[in-house]
């Protein structure tokens, strides 16, 4: 008998599946290995329970979407930490994050966290303005935690943002129970940081899942990630009222004369970084040839 749920985590070679009644620690079966499919938490699969109490992972089934930074499948929405103070988030790390989200059909939410230290506005407006559920908290005082419990309530959410945001605080703060490792310098051990290592999803008390992620830093190049550059225009919701009003059918949106989002831009619809962002992955996109991204698209695991 084979019993159905979803990787929670995945740690020493081991996959916790959660069938909804206990977490069951698996190993993968040696034909997902063959197959070289490498399950991602999130995953929903089939697994045989053995008799030690551990089992054995036969199957992942179908995927809804897939992100590989955070490595995690089938997520509804994803969660955008920001900061505007230590670290000061780069508005380009949110753009190129929520540019793969929208290109996999998932929903983004951008959330400036730490407002207890600086002005969430400025980089909050951007946001709002090109169409993002906007959230502005801090995990610090419990400001907005209410809004943000609702916004991911009843969906399978991933938090992601570079790293030292506070995506750890921000859920220790939503469920105390997770206790999870944050930022803080270890004064007592002296071991250094204490921080995310791994993606693991988390059940809060009212049954939502919310996966904690280690974060990127700015270093972090994912070019393989990104559709292709003809493509990324669609990825920026906010170009959409413009794209068929270009004077060029196949204008790029960088340059060019008569260009409806250049136009947009101008006037002040479309704001200056979401813009940069764009041209700063169109040309990273542009970069990658065809036979390269195929390549990587049919296995995305072997990166
Ligand atoms: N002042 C303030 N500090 C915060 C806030 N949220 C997190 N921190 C601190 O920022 C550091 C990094 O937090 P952590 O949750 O580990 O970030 P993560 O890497 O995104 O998981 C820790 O020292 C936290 O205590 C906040 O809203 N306000
Ligand atoms: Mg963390
Ligand atoms: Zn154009």
């Amino acid at each position: 008998m084979t019993s159905e749920g979803i990787i929670m985590k995945a740690l020493s070679g081991f996959y916790y599946v959660d069938d909804g009644q206990t977490v069951t620690a698996c190993r993968g079966r040696g034909k997902l290995r063959r197959d070289k499919v490498t399950p991602l938490v999130g995953d929903r699969v089939r697994f045989t329970p053995l008799e030690n109490g551990s089992g054995a992972l036969e199957e992942i089934l179908p995927r809804k979407n897939e992100f590989f930074r955070p490595a995690v499948a089938n997520i509804d929405q994803l969660v955008v930490i920001a900061s505007q103070a230590i670290p000061v988030t780069d508005p380009f790390l949110i753009d190129r994050v929520a540019a793969i989200a929208e290109s996999r059909g998932c929903d983004v939410v951008v959330c400036v966290n730490k407002c207890d230290l600086a002005d969430g506005e400025p980089l909050a407006a951007i946001y709002r303005t090109a169409g993002f559920r906007t959230l502005m908290v801090s995990a610090e005082t419990g400001e907005g935690m209410e809004e943000l419990r609702q916004a991911i309530t009843g969906k399978v959410s991933a938090f992601t943002g570079n790293s030292g945001v506070g995506k750890s605080s921000i859920l220790n703060v939503l469920d105390p129970q997770f206790a999870l490792a944050t930022g803080d310098v270890s004064q007592k051990l002296g071991r250094g940081r204490h921080t995310t290592r791994h993606v693991e999803l988390l059940r809060l008390s009212c049954g939502t899942l919310v996966a904690d992620t280690p974060g990127f830093s700015s270093f972090d190049v994912d070019r393989m990630e990104l559709a292709r550059a003809e493509d990324l225009q669609y990825a920026f919701r906010e170009f959409a009222p413009y794209l068929d009003k270009c004077r060029f059918q196949d204008c790029a949106h960088v340059k060019e004369k008569g260009c409806a989002v250049l136009e947009a831009l101008a006037q002040g619809k479309i704001q200056p970084t979401r813009h940069q962002s764009y041209v700063r992955l169109y040309q990273q996109a542009k970069a990658v040839p065809d036979w390269e991204r195929r390549k990587n698209q049919q296995d995305p695991s072997m990166k």
